[in-house]
């Protein structure tokens, strides 16, 4: 009798497991700052980056694949929630003690995953605010976390790697706090002893860039945007920071190979201080910025490696990007711009920040061996889609309300439609914004500066009204506005009739 309940059970968990798997993990791997031509697959001639090469050969690679802003924290916004981030004041780029910007009480992505019984994770940066104010403890349990908004498991650093403070945190705790030296904040006044770098540039193992701030308190030799005393043991070294989101990616990947998981694997390259690990110091010829993509693209490697060695790469699904355009002078000296000459934009014009192109089109892979057929699309499509996609992909309602700016598009993520969406709004603000349509794109006039000096950017604004053809001209080169007036006013209507929901 015990032998046949024992057989039943192993009966019933073989089952159970086997029906689980059939649903395929989903991992979305969000770089930070990687522009449209920075990846071989991508056209780049001056980096390989060979393991991001195969897996977009193994899949789908998008050629019209967007950001929905060209700055993180709206970008991340709109992909977490299916809301445009103009929609919510306060969803520019944050400072490192920011609160919580995501609302706890509504649909986020991964919700979507833990309805459909999904286990999910995140791992990487974070830049959306924790807890529920400003003046926050960082030595203790802090809530929300990325915990309260839909992930089962958080493994994160809290805002931008030029931001303090420069500490990891697991869930709702600050990773090796010490009561004896605890950890304090303020990006109003300087707090503590620490050097900074306005005060000791001599510490400094990198230059920060004249005019761009980044001279608070020196941690690692770099100074940072935002000063911070104490917790000596818990801040990080730049050059261990991927080994250690890495690490906790494999862990995880490990741990759930009976359970379908939902992972954001979100990377910190190559967005700004550039401080890769020794192997890869120089590696490129093209300064730390092209060290560091070299770093990203060493990460992915790894990541295939543990999906083979744990037999779940075939019914994984795997959706690579970048959370906005690429920039070479980001606030250090650490040799981009002699290294680069445009090549990180391709064929875009702009940059992050900007609302042309190179703001917001980047690099945009989906695979899933077990079912998606490999080639190239050239579907519109954003990220703010992805809530809605999985959504209908597990056969659930999104209720009014919820995610207002996401559609369906799994098709176009699959590859099964071509086409994808009808309509896309680009920029951070609804002063700024851009909208696409078909092969049209038409700029808002806005007062904006044309050009940002400070980072060498195009940005896009014009007091004049802007329209290109995106399909004879993705540099943006020629402004067809007063060529064809009845397409400006058509865009023009569509673009405030969506952005004054
Ligand atoms: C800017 C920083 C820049 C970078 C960016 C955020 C200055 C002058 N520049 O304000 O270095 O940190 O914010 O980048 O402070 S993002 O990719 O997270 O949006
Ligand atoms: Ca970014």
């Amino acid at each position: 009798m015990i032998k046949k309940i024992f057989y039943c059970l192993v009966l019933l968990t073989t089952f159970t497991t086997v029906n689980a798997q059939q649903k395929p993990n989903v991992i979305f791997i969000l770089a930070d700052d990687l522009g449209y031509g920075d990846l071989s697959c991508y056209g780049s001639k001056v980096l390989p980056t060979p393991n991001i090469d195969k897996l977009a050969a193994s899949g789908i690679k998008f050629t019209n694949g967007h950001a929905t802003s060209p700055t993180c924290t709206p970008s991340r916004f709109a992909m977490m929630t299916g809301t445009y981030p103009w929609r919510q004041n306060g969803t520019g780029i944050l400072p490192g003690d920011a609160k919580m910007i995501i609302p706890t009480d509504k649909l986020t992505l991964p919700k979507v995953f833990k309805n459909a019984g999904y286990e999910t994770a995140i791992i990487g940066k974070w830049h959306l605010g924790l807890g529920d104010k400003v003046e926050k403890n960082w030595n203790s349990e802090i809530k929300p976390s990325p915990n309260e908004v839909g992930f089962d498991y958080s493994f994160i650093f809290p805002a931008t790697a030029d931001r303090v403070p420069t500490v990891f945190m697991e869930n709702h705790k600050v990773l090796a706090t010490d009561e004896k030296d605890p950890i304090i904040v303020n990006y109003q006044q300087k707090v503590g002893n620490d050097p900074t770098g306005k005060e000791n540039p001599e510490l400094l193992k990198m230059k920060a860039s004249p005019n761009h701030g980044h001279d608070n308190t020196i941690v690692n030799g770099i100074g940072r945007i935002g000063f911070m005393s104490g917790g000596q043991k818990a801040r990080w070294v730049d050059e261990e920071i991927s080994y250690t989101f890495i690490d906790h990616v494999n862990e995880f990947i490990a741990d759930h190979t009976n359970k379908p998981f939902m992972l954001c694997y979100n990377a910190t390259e190559p967005h700004v201080p550039r401080m890769p690990a020794t192997q890869f110091k120089g590696k490129s010829g093209l300064g730390y910025r092209g060290d560091a993509i070299l770093q990203f693209d060493w990460t992915i490697g790894e990541i295939m490696k543990t999906l083979r060695l744990n037999g779940l790469e075939k019914n994984t699904i795997i959706i690579l990007s970048s959370d906005n355009g690429p920039v070479l002078n980001d606030g250090y000296e650490d040799g981009a711009t002699t290294g680069y000459h445009g090549e990180q934009l391709g064929a875009l014009r702009g940059g992050k920040y900007s609302s042309l192109e190179g703001g917001t089109r980047v690099p945009f892979i989906v695979s899933w061996p077990n079912q998606i057929k490999a080639g190239q699309s050239d579907a519109l499509l954003s990220q703010i889609d992805f809530i809605a996609s999985f959504a209908a992909f597990y056969k659930q309602k999104v209720n009014a309300g919820e995610a207002p700016d996401s559609e369906n598009q799994i098709n176009a993520l699959l590859g099964k439609d071509k086409i994808g969406k009808s309509v896309i709004i680009e920029g951070n603000t609804k002063n700024q914004a851009a909208i696409l349509k078909g092969d049209w794109k038409y700029i808002a006039p806005n007062n904006g500066a044309a050009f940002n000096s400070q980072v060498g950017i195009e940005m896009g604004n014009s007091k004049e009204p802007q329209l290109y053809n995106l399909k004879e001209d993705l540099g943006e080169k020629n402004n067809l506005a007063s060529k064809y007036p009845d397409k400006v006013q058509e865009l023009k209507k569509l673009l405030e009739k969506i952005t004054s929901n």
